[in-house]
This record gives C-alpha cells, sequence and structure tokens, in this order.
C-alpha cells in the first residue's frame, strides 16, 4: 500500500491544477453570477484530456483508471466546482457508450465526445421517479428497426446544451429488469427541453427537464442488450458518486486554503484571526476531516478500479461521507470570513452553495445509507 502519489500522477495533478488556476478560477464567479456555461472552455478540457479521462483508448479516451482520474477531478474542483462537476457528468456518459455501446454507436460519439467537442447529459431522473429510479415510466417501443421514446426527465445536467443523451427507458416488466439504455442525439424531433432551472448553485450548467414525444430512435443506439439498462446506469454512477465526492473534496480544500490565509490577513483584538485558537482548531478539525474524505474516494476509487465485489458499497460510503465532510468543511471556511463569507465578492458563499447540492444528486446520501446498511445487513 502506497499513500504517495507516484511521479506521473504529481505530473497531471500539477497540469490540472494550471488549467483549473487559468482557465478556470478567474471566470468562476462571473460564470455563477451570469449562469454561463463555458462551452469554449470545456472544448480546450477536451483538448487536454479531461472529457474522456476513463473512457477507452480506442476511441479517444485516456484510459485512465478511476483513481487517477479522481486526483485530476479534485485539482479541477478547486477552480470551479460547478463547471467540473458537468465534465464530471460528462466523463460518465461518455464512459458508459464507450463500455457499453456497439462498436458503431461508439464510433458514432465517443471520439468527438473524449475530444470535448460535443458533450452529453444523463437521463435518469423522472417527475415521479427520482431515488425509486427503478420505477421511471418513459418508455421505448420496439418498432422494426427502431424504437420510439415517450415520456420525460428531469433535472438534467447540461440538458438543451448537450449533443448527445444517455437515456434510460422501459423497453419491458415493470421494476428495474424492465429498463434499457440508449444513446441518442439530443436534437433528434420530438425532443424539446423546459425552461432553465433557477438553481441555489451549479449555475456555470444549465439543468432542464426533457420531454420525448415519440422520438424515433434507431434500435442500434441501445447501450448492452434489452433489459440491462439499470444495471448500466448504476454501473456508471458507481464511478459518477466518486467522482461528485471528489468535487466536494476539491472546493472544501480551495474554501481551507482561502480561509487560512485569510487567518492571517484580518486583524481583530491588534492580532490575527491566525492567533486565536478556537479558529485554529476549526482548521485543524476541517484538514483532518477533509484528509479522511480524501483517502476514503481514493479508496473507493481504486476498488472500482480492481473490481472489488463490494466496490458499489464503498462508492456509495465515500459519496455519503466525502460530500457531507466538504460541505461542512466549507461552511466552517465561510465561518472564519466572518462577514465577507456571505459577502458574493468573496468566492466562500459559492464554494458552499455548489457543494451543497452534492448531498443531494447522483443518488441522495439517504439512499447512499440504504445502499450501505442493505450490504451490511446482507452478511
Ligand atoms: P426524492 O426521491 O423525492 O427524495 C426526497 C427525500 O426523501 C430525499 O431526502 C431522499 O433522500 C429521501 N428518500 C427517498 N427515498 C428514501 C428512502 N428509501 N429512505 C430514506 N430516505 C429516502 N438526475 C439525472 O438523471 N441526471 C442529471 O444530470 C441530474 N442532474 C441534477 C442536477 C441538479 C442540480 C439536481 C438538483 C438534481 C439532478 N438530478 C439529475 C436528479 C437527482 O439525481 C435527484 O434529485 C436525486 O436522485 C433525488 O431524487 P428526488 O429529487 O426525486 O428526491
Ligand atoms: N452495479 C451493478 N448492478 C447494480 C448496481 C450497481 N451499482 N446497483 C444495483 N444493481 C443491480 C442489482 O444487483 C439488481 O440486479 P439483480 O436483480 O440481477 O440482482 C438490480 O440492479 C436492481 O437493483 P436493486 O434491487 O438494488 O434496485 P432498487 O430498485 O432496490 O434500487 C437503488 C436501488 C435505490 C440503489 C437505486 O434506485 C438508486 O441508486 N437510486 C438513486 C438514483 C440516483 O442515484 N439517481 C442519480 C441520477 S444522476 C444525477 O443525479 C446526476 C447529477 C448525473
Amino acid at each position: 500500500m502506497d499513500f504517495e502519489l507516484n511521479e506521473e500522477q504529481v505530473a497531471f495533478a500539477d497540469m490540472a491544477r494550471a488549467f483549473a488556476q487559468n482557465e478556470l478560477a478567474p471566470n468562476a464567479g462571473e460564470w455563477d453570477l451570469q449562469q454561463t456555461f463555458p462551452v469554449d472552455v470545456l472544448k480546450a478540457a477536451g483538448e487536454l484530456g479531461f472529457c474522456g479521462l476513463y473512457s477507452h483508448e480506442d476511441v479517444g479516451g485516456l484510459g485512465m483508471s478511476r483513481l487517477d482520474s479522481s486526483i485530476i477531478f479534485e485539482q479541477l474542483a478547486m477552480g470551479c466546482t460547478s463547471t467540473t462537476a458537468f465534465i464530471t457528468i460528462h466523463n460518465m456518459a461518455t464512459w458508459m457508450i464507450s463500455e457499453f455501446g456497439a462498436e458503431d454507436v461508439r464510433q458514432q460519439w465517443c471520439p468527438e465526445l473524449t475530444a470535448g467537442e460535443k458533450l452529453a447529459s444523463y437521463c435518469l431522473t423522472e417527475p415521479n421517479a427520482g431515488s425509486d429510479a427503478a420505477s421511471l415510466k418513459t418508455t421505448a417501443r420496439r418498432d422494426g428497426d427502431d424504437y420510439i421514446l415517450n415520456g420525460s426527465k428531469i433535472f438534467i445536467s447540461g440538458a438543451g446544451s448537450t449533443d448527445c443523451l444517455v437515456v434510460m427507458a422501459r423497453t419491458g416488466v415493470d421494476g428495474p429488469k424492465g429498463i434499457s439504455a440508449f444513446a441518442i442525439d439530443a436534437n433528434l424531433p420530438g425532443v424539446t427541453y423546459g425552461r432553465k432551472e433557477e438553481k441555489m448553485g451549479w449555475n456555470s450548467q444549465p439543468t432542464r427537464m426533457i420531454t420525448f414525444e415519440d422520438v424515433r430512435i434507431p434500435a442500434s443506439a441501445i447501450l448492452g442488450q434489452e433489459g440491462d439498462g439499470f444495471k448500466i446506469a448504476m454501473r456508471g454512477l458507481d464511478g459518477g458518486r466518486i467522482n461528485i465526492a471528489t468535487c466536494s473534496i476539491g472546493t472544501a480544500q480551495q474554501a481551507l486554503d482561502n480561509a487560512s490565509e485569510y487567518m492571517h490577513e484580518r486583524k481583530q483584538f491588534g492580532k490575527t484571526l491566525a492567533n486565536f485558537q478556537a479558529l485554529q482548531f476549526k482548521l485543524a478539525n476541517a484538514a483532518t476531516e477533509l484528509v479522511a474524505a480524501r483517502q476514503m474516494v481514493r479508496m473507493a476509487a481504486s476498488r472500482l478500479d480492481n473490481n472489488h465485489p463490494d466496490k458499489t458499497t464503498y462508492c456509495a460510503m465515500a459519496k455519503r461521507f466525502a460530500t457531507d465532510v466538504g460541505f461542512n468543511v466549507a461552511d466552517e471556511a465561510l465561518q472564519i470570513f466572518g462577514g465577507n463569507g456571505y459577502i458574493k465578492e468573496y468566492p466562500m458563499e459559492r464554494f458552499l452553495r455548489d457543494n451543497r447540492v452534492h448531498r443531494i444528486l447522483e443518488g441522495t446520501n439517504e439512499i447512499m445509507n440504504v445502499i450501505i446498511a442493505r450490504r451490511l445487513l446482507l452478511e
């Protein structure tokens, strides 16, 4: 067991840090304020390989491990949480196509998706199927060489600005076994997008509802076989949950770095804040919990890489723990800034707003506990 990054990992973390510092951090506040989806910067991220980190190499991905990808995502999240979170969702959807798509579907989508020239959304949640994802009602009815898609998806990240949709839809019986996954063109006739949701955070990426009305898709767009869709969706989310956990850690680390710098600058009672033990302890506790969360995420990533029998449980544990820690650390760091922490001129309130949603999406933290408890009680 080696807890140190190797030379290669240090090198690509440095590259990601430079991109975060030059391309993301200087713009993140403005993107949040103006609700700008920075498509050009996503393309630049694609040029460096960040859009297909763990997708297969034969379709343009870097074929990296989940552990190495997490090291990169953490650096990017230090620059902009919301944009990096979108990049991770794009990576998840792209990997699903590169892993489960038929050869022509892989070739149709993955080279441009991994290059960041096209973008992808992951479409599972419906108005009446959130945590209970297997109850989804969108249907894909076979019609000759096509399927006809009907139904709606809600809260879809990137929707309206992406080119490819990975859609989970019902092709058979009720429950998880009747679900199939498809990679479809986001602009097909019959696909319509709702208004951009007004959100607490994650403002550099649009979130919209999608409606499918008699959308004709080729049967070849299916990922895996009919009925495999729920498992494919969950396989995608095992990695997605590590990625979102990583976004929380990167954001919290940046918040902590800012707070420690601020403690050296700000003076009250004739001393810098760094002199007050109450604040020193806040910093010490936050740093300690962040180390624990990072190690847990890396352990889960490593278990996913090694196809450990309990990989799903560890991904759920890491997501639950790191997103809770990430939110709490961002909150404590904001507190150290006093009133300035609450003012938009400083990034602290954005860190908090952006990290909040990580406890809700890609499976709520209550659902992570459902997954963990089910495994524990099986023994
Ligand atoms: P519900 O399922 O209605 O849950 C409500 C509450 O009940 C939660 O606290 C939940 O934890 C709790 N609960 C539910 N069941 C149980 C249980 N069995 N035990 C204990 N507690 C329970 N989805 C996508 O498919 N693609 C996306 O790109 C996407 N992006 C998103 C972006 C944003 C900004 C947001 C907010 C959501 C996004 N989602 C996306 C949807 C997200 O995954 C869901 O919101 C999430 O899974 C929860 O579903 P729900 O909102 O329907 O909550
Ligand atoms: N990998 C592979 N297979 C899996 C799996 C995984 N991680 N998780 C479940 N399965 C299989 C499972 O083994 C079972 O197969 P079989 O019948 O052959 O044994 C099948 O899938 C059904 O699983 P369950 O019986 O556990 O299904 P259930 O309906 O009880 O639900 C639950 C499981 C609650 C874990 C799932 O519905 C869930 O994860 N809900 C949360 C939804 C979610 O995470 N949404 C995120 C949307 S994306 C998003 O928010 C973004 C921002 C992109």
